[in-house]
């Protein structure tokens, strides 16, 4: 990708909005598009580039929004559709970007399509899910006569049966969210009419909710097939069955001709794809295919897991070095990689792979960002991030509001795991340490609502807020700041090629991007002890320093968290 041609992404940074934790503006403690009017000068002085929007759409709510009950309007526990008007509007005034999230592996159950498909096995809308009838000489309803062992991610079996029919129908997710059967061209064809529907309003693109699971491999016959059993459980993996299944690639082609192709306008969009490898990675982000620009992959935030992500194993620095290292090599020459540590399904990066205590918060935030960033591909801010914002000190079940932790939590205590251990692994790993209402002030709701959160406020927040932070220039936002603008600054951190230094090093995170003769080393210190950074990398002697993350120091030592871009 020669600099002068490559897309406007390459030099972007995305900010992500979970809307009912951003900002409240009417009191009923849920965040909603009012407040993130009100808040657009955050952005602006970030100076990101994107806004990705998660979902605020009508919907039951079962899963945050991530159960859409009508693709074409806004919930009015958000707000209204003049105001996602204005919200183009003001963001393309600021010379910003809209992203919506779009959902369509599966919609809510509430959703016309759904009740329609549901009402009777002869419904013209029924192979618009995929409805099958009990596995072969069981009786509904029988324990497992489910159509196949598949698990859900969110618990329990990926099938829910429907009395009135006798029939189960598919849900990868919680059962209020069936998967819709994209084999069915009716479906395609509804899909892509309401994404023109977005993108003729004025929206920017679409982050595709694990776009790459629309695909299931199912038989001619419509036989769907059993995987291999889980440790620990009658049920199955059926990964093999629905991740990148045969004909992915034939629908992402489909949908950005009849979506995307010959739109003049700049659009982004980007796969969310749990269990994508690098070598599929490169097939969808390569623009010859005409498939997507860019897309998360998940083995990173995969690497401290056990057998399950609520089996919580330290990360090992070299294991990351390999995956990121891997990542950067295979999109090298075809494709483009994002770049993510926290968004509304993981825990907070601080907490996970930084050091949130009190005297590394902000070291160990700032350097996991600068070694993020300085990464090629393009960087995803989530709300709070830039603030420092940590894992919540989750005290009981009742503090939980999140519908995979509390879905886990039935299930594991009913099979008989120890309550408190199950709570433990919830406290680390629930997706609700993401979802605390973003932190503005030291005021008791933290500036979030003048009501009560739906979900509590961190009490960090007296301390850790982004008023606070504003005018300071040791801040973790002055530090977000910094970087965002170097991307802009320096087509080497756009472009230039990646190249890893010490793969076997435990503490020291070293890197070089080079370009046009222009070669910047980023050196990251991801641990509390001291390194000696001229005998690690002679290289680094004397190198004019472009950013730091701490005040300055002795040039030859690496101090604890310590970050440094250094020009060669
Ligand atoms: O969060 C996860 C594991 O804890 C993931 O498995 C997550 O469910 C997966 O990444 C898919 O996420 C997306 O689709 C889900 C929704 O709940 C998530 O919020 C969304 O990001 C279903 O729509």
């Amino acid at each position: 990708m020669p600099d002068g041609t490559a897309p406007w992404w390459t030099s972007a940074v995305v900010y992500q909005i979970y809307p009912r934790s951003f900002q409240d503006s009417d009191g009923d403690g849920v965040g909603d598009l009012g407040g993130i009017l009100q808040r657009l000068d955050h952005l602006t002085d970030l100076g990101v580039d994107v806004l990705w929007l998660s979902p605020v759409y009508p919907s039951p709510q079962a899963d945050n929004g991530y159960d859409i009950s009508d693709y074409q309007d806004i919930d009015p526990l958000f707000g209204s559709l003049a105001q996602l008007d204005e919200l183009i509007e003001a963001l393309h005034a600021r010379g910003m970007k809209l992203v919506m999230d779009l959902v369509v592996n599966h919609t809510s159950d509430a959703h016309p399509w759904f009740l329609e498909s549901r009402s009777s096995a002869d419904s013209p809308k029924r192979d618009w899910y995929w409805w099958r009838p009990p596995r072969g000489g069981m009786a509904a309803g029988d324990p497992g006569a489910e159509p196949t062992n598949w698990q859900s991610f969110f618990s329990g079996p990926t099938w829910e049966l429907d009395e009135a029919s006798g029939e189960y129908y598919l849900h990868l997710f919680d059962r209020r969210q069936p998967d819709l059967n994209w084999e069915n061209p009716q479906v395609r064809q509804a899909i892509y009419e309401m994404m023109r529907w977005w993108l003729d309003r004025g929206v920017d693109g679409f982050r595709m909710d694990v776009i790459n699971m629309i695909s299931k491999d199912v038989a001619e016959d419509g036989h769907l097939h059993d995987g291999p059993p889980l440790p620990g459980s009658s049920l199955g993996s059926g990964y093999a069955s629905f991740i990148c299944g045969p004909r992915i690639h034939e629908f992402l082609q489909e949908m950005h001709r009849e979506v995307f192709a010959g739109r003049p306008e700049a659009l982004l969009t980007v796969g969310e794809m749990p269990g994508v490898t690098v070598e599929q990675a490169r097939l969808f982000t390569d623009p010859a295919r005409g498939e997507v620009d860019m897309v998360f992959q998940f083995e990173h935030v995969g690497l401290d897991h056990g057998t399950s992500k609520w089996d919580l194993n330290p990360l090992r620095m070299r294991d990351l070095k390999a995956s990121f290292g891997r990542w950067q090599a295979g999109l090298a020459e075809v494709g483009w990689n994002s770049l993510y540590w926290d968004n509304h399904d993981q825990p907070r990066a601080v907490s996970r792979f930084g050091d949130d205590s009190p005297r590394y918060r902000r070291d160990s935030a700032t350097c996991l960002a600068t070694l993020l960033h300085l990464h090629r591909g393009t960087p995803y801010v989530y709300q709070g991030q830039e603030l420092g914002m940590a894992n919540y000190p989750f005290a009981s079940l009742d503090d939980f509001r999140d519908v995979e932790s509390l879905n886990h939590h039935v299930q594991a205590v009913s099979a008989g795991q120890d309550p408190a251990a199950v709570l433990d692994a919830m406290r680390t790993m629930s997706r609700d340490n993401a979802r605390t209402p973003v932190q503005w002030d030291a005021s008791p709701h933290a500036g979030f609502t003048s009501g009560e959160p739906w979900l509590a406020v961190n009490p960090d927040h007296v301390e850790w807020n982004a008023e606070a932070q504003r005018e300071d220039p040791t801040s973790v936002l002055a530090h977000y700041r910094r970087l965002i603008a170097l991307r802009h600054q320096l087509p080497v951190v756009a472009l230039g090629d990646f190249t890893m230094l010490l793969p076997e090093h435990d503490d020291v995170y070293a890197f070089t991007r080079s370009l046009d003769g222009e070669t910047l080393l980023v050196v990251c210190n991801v641990s509390r002890r001291a390194h000696d950074l001229t005998s690690l990398l002679p290289q680094a002697a004397g190198a004019e320093l472009v950013l730091g993350n701490l005040a300055d120091g002795d040039p030859g030592e690496l101090r604890p968290w310590e970050a440094r871009v250094l020009r060669l």
